[in-house]
């Protein structure tokens, strides 16, 4: 007899297990939980002889996988909404950072914080995520942009884990712009990120990943693929902030060190595209900065559609060009603004978020085997959740078979 900690009963799941099968619905189903995994799902009239320590009634709500934000700076110091009015009244985001302003002001505020004013304040983001549904999600540094900074932005990130109950996902993106000491000499940059911080973050397990921001205001591609082999040779996985401003061949690039994401897309190519399904990249939407920057090219969705590639959705949270930190937002806007369906959406940031992390056998779908990170709502249909917008109709979130107290 199956021997489980919790069953739950009584709802519709959301199962997201099939790409071909929208939501992947069971109705009247069941859910038993064991060691903080998924013991077993499907219809409660084929719940198996079973001895479970607790059994719940979800009153006929929903449930799916818990969200899963693939995309996040959320630790930063400093506050830019100061340079958004600017940006309302026709300064560029790329005439911002050439005044020293943009991501350079959030470097300078960052290493002036204390690390616990830096954990606070970004504690505040991870509850709030954490409150909309989110189980997991992934914390990029790139404030720092030196070995010191940079490293208190990892160790930081790994504490938010620890403080919120959450599964925090670290990513190391030194290159994110040329920070003030190397103006003019990016490729001494790179060469200190390969040298002295790669090492470092690599033996330290730090990060699960490096990011790299590949744009005309940032590095190029052979910068870049300095920085993703080493990253390679130490064993990390690499990601890329891809084609967001312009077309810099992001997604080919991206592609050929076989990333597990490129981030963004708005200028990709077909043959970006092309490259990214050859190779399995997840292209991860980033609605937000979308909507802040005013940008009006959209993401290649179509061609992302028909190469069969997996799409994300994510926040982006960061002060500059995404004041986003609500999943269920980022859903919302990636339906207004890409034309994406609900489905997709909903899958986008479950299971192609999982993915996009390297998470996909562990989580971001309802299946046996999985952990029990899951997500209860108060809804009539999951195509409410894309629907609403600065509406909180989470009603309990279990992380590895827990509830987490939002
Ligand atoms: N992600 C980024 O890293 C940059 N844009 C984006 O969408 C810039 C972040 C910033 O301006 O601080
Ligand atoms: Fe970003």
């Amino acid at each position: 007899m199956a021997d489980w900690d919790l069953l739950l009963t009584n709802m519709r799941i959301a199962t997201l297990r099939d790409a071909a099968a929208d939501y992947g619905v069971i109705e009247d189903g069941a859910l038993a939980i064991a060691d903080g995994k998924i013991a077993w799902l499907g219809p409660l009239s084929e719940c198996p002889a079973h001895d479970a320590r607790e059994t719940r009634s979800l009153d006929n709500r929903w449930i799916t996988p818990a969200l899963i934000d693939c995309h996040t700076h959320l630790i930063f110091g400093g506050n830019r909404a100061a340079e958004y009015e600017q940006r309302l009244a026709g300064v560029s985001y790329e005439q911002i950072a050439a005044q020293g302003g943009g991501i350079l002001a959030t470097v300078n505020a960052t290493r002036a914080a204390a690390k616990d004013e830096l954990h606070e304040s970004a504690l505040r983001r991870v509850r709030q995520l954490a409150a909309s549904g989110v189980a997991t999600l992934e914390i990029k540094s790139g404030y720092g942009l030196d070995v010191r900074n940079e490293l208190k932005m990892l160790a930081i990130a790994k504490g938010l884990g620890e403080a919120s109950g959450l599964c925090v996902q670290t990513t190391l993106l030194a290159a994110h712009t040329i920070p003030p000491e190397f103006r003019g000499k990016a490729d001494d940059y790179i060469s200190l990120i390969c040298e002295e911080m790669l090492p470092v973050v690599a033996e330290r397990k730090l990060a699960d990943a490096v990011d790299a921001y590949c744009e005309s205001i940032a590095f190029d591609a052979p910068q870049i693929a300095k920085l993703f082999r080493a990253a390679t040779n130490a064993g990390l996985r690499v990601k890329l902030h891809a084609d967001q401003l312009s077309d810099g061949g992001g997604a080919e690039l991206a592609a050929h060190f076989d990333a597990l994401s490129a981030d963004h897309l708005e200028y990709t190519s077909a043959a970006g595209v092309r490259a990214m399904a050859k190779a399995g990249t997840t292209a991860v939407l980033l609605p937000g900065a979308f909507l802040t920057l005013a940008e009006t090219q959209k993401p290649p969705i179509d061609a992302l559609r028909a190469n069969g590639i997996p799409i994300a959705l994510a926040t982006d949270c960061n002060p500059g060009t995404s004041p986003l930190c609500s999943i269920p937002d980022a859903m919302a806007l990636g339906s207004r603004l890409f034309g994406l369906t609900p489905a997709e959406c909903l899958a986008g940031v479950t299971r192609e978020a999982a993915r996009a992390l390297g998470l996909e056998e562990d989580r971001g779908t309802l299946e046996p085997g999985k952990r029990a990170d899951i997500a209860i709502w108060d809804i009539d249909h999951p195509r409410d959740l894309i629907y609403w917008m600065g509406v909180n109709p989470l009603s309990e979130l279990l992380v590895g078979g827990r509830p987490l107290d939002t």
